[in-house]
C-alpha cells in the first residue's frame, strides 16, 4: 500500500502568497494535467479563487487520446466552467487563451474603457506540481521568462510575466493538499510526476503500475517487458523484467532498483502509449 504524503514548507508559503496575491488580481488560471485532471483539482485552491472568475487550462493534451478527452470536455460544459485543452509546449493556443481570459473579464475591461482607460487583465496561474504552469507563461509570452523543469517544484517564488496583448500572468510554485485521504489521487499524481519521487517508495509505486496494468491493459506491460504473461505474484513479475532486461546486482542479485526506474520512466514518457488516469465520476 503506498502512503503518500508530500506538504513541505514551501507548499505552506506558496499558499499564503496566493491568499494574499489573489486580492489584486481580476482572474486564475487553473492548470490541470490531461491524464489525471480529477487528481488534480486541490481543495486547498478552492477557497483562495472561490470569487474569480476562472479559466481551467487541460495541459498536455498530447499526452491523452482526444476520444478520452471528449468525456472531460462534456463535464466542464455541464458544470459551466470555461476551459481551453492545450499542449503548451507547442504553445498554439496562445490566441484561443488570451480571447478567453478576455472575455472572462469582459465586463471590467468594459468599465475601464468607458472611463477611457485601457485595463490589462491580471491573472494568477495555479496548479499542483509539475503541470506546466511555468511553461504555458512561456508559451503565451513566446519567451523563456519562467523557469521550467520535469521534476515537481521547480517554481519556488512569484513572477509577474506581462504579454504584449494587456494581460499580465503571475506564475506560483505548484502546491498539494496538506493530505491525501484519497490516496488513489496521490497516486495518480504520483505516476504523472506531481510529487517528488524522494518522497514515494519507488517499490511500492512500481508495484502500484503493475496494478494499475493489471486492471487497465496487462497486455501492454506484457509487450514491453517481453512477459508471456502478467503474474499474479507482484515480485515474480519484477524478477522477471530484471531478467529480460538484464537488470542485475551479481550473477545470482536482481537489480531491483533500476526495474522500479525503467517501469516508472517508461510510463512518464508514454512507453505503454497514452493513458487517462481520470475520467469524470458524475455526469
Ligand atoms: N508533453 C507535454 N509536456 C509539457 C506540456 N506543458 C509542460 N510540459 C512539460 O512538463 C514539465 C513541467 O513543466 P513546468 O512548466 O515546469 O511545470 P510547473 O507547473 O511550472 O511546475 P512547478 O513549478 O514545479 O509547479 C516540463 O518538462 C515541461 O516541458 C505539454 O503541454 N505537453
Ligand atoms: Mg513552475
Amino acid at each position: 500500500m503506498l502512503h503518500i504524503q508530500w506538504f513541505p514548507g514551501h507548499m505552506t508559503k506558496a499558499l499564503r502568497m496566493m491568499e494574499d496575491s489573489v486580492k489584486s488580481v481580476d482572474c486564475i488560471i487553473y492548470v490541470l494535467d490531461a491524464r489525471a485532471i480529477e487528481s488534480c483539482m486541490n481543495p486547498k485552491f478552492d477557497n483562495i479563487i472561490k470569487n474569480k472568475p476562472v479559466l481551467y487550462i487541460i495541459n498536455k493534451q498530447d499526452l491523452v487520446e482526444k476520444q478520452d478527452l471528449q468525456s472531460w470536455q462534456k463535464y466542464f460544459i455541464a458544470n459551466n466552467m470555461d476551459f481551453v485543452i492545450a499542449d503548451s509546449v507547442s504553445g498554439k493556443q496562445k490566441d484561443l487563451i488570451i480571447n478567453k481570459l478576455k472575455e472572462l473579464n469582459k465586463k471590467i475591461i468594459e468599465k475601464y474603457a468607458n472611463k477611457g482607460a485601457i485595463k490589462s487583465v491580471r491573472a494568477m496561474v495555479v496548479g499542483v506540481p509539475n503541470t506546466g504552469k511555468s511553461t504555458l507563461i512561456n508559451s503565451l509570452c513566446k519567451q523563456k521568462r519562467a523557469i521550467t523543469g520535469n521534476r515537481p517544484g521547480v517554481t519556488r517564488g512569484k513572477q509577474w510575466v506581462s504579454l504584449a496583448e494587456g494581460v499580465d500572468l503571475l506564475d506560483t510554485p505548484g502546491t498539494l493538499a496538506p493530505a491525501y485521504d484519497d490516496q488513489e489521487r496521490a497516486k495518480n499524481l504520483a505516476f504523472i510526476g506531481s510529487i517528488k519521487d524522494d518522497v514515494v517508495a519507488l517499490d511500492d509505486l512500481t508495484i502500484e503500475m503493475i496494478n494499475f496494468f493489471r486492471n487497465y491493459n496487462p497486455r501492454l506491460f506484457c509487450e514491453r517487458y517481453k512477459l508471456e504473461a502478467l503474474s499474479d505474484d507482484n515480485i515474480e513479475v519484477l524478477g522477471q523484467i530484471a531478467k529480460n532486461r538484464g537488470f542485475l546486482l551479481n550473477k545470482n542479485n536482481y537489480d531491483y532498483d533500476r526495474v522500479y526506474r525503467a517501469v516508472i520512466d517508461d510510463f512518464r514518457k508514454q512507453k505503454f502509449g497514452k493513458i487517462m488516469l481520470d475520467f469524470p465520476k458524475d455526469k
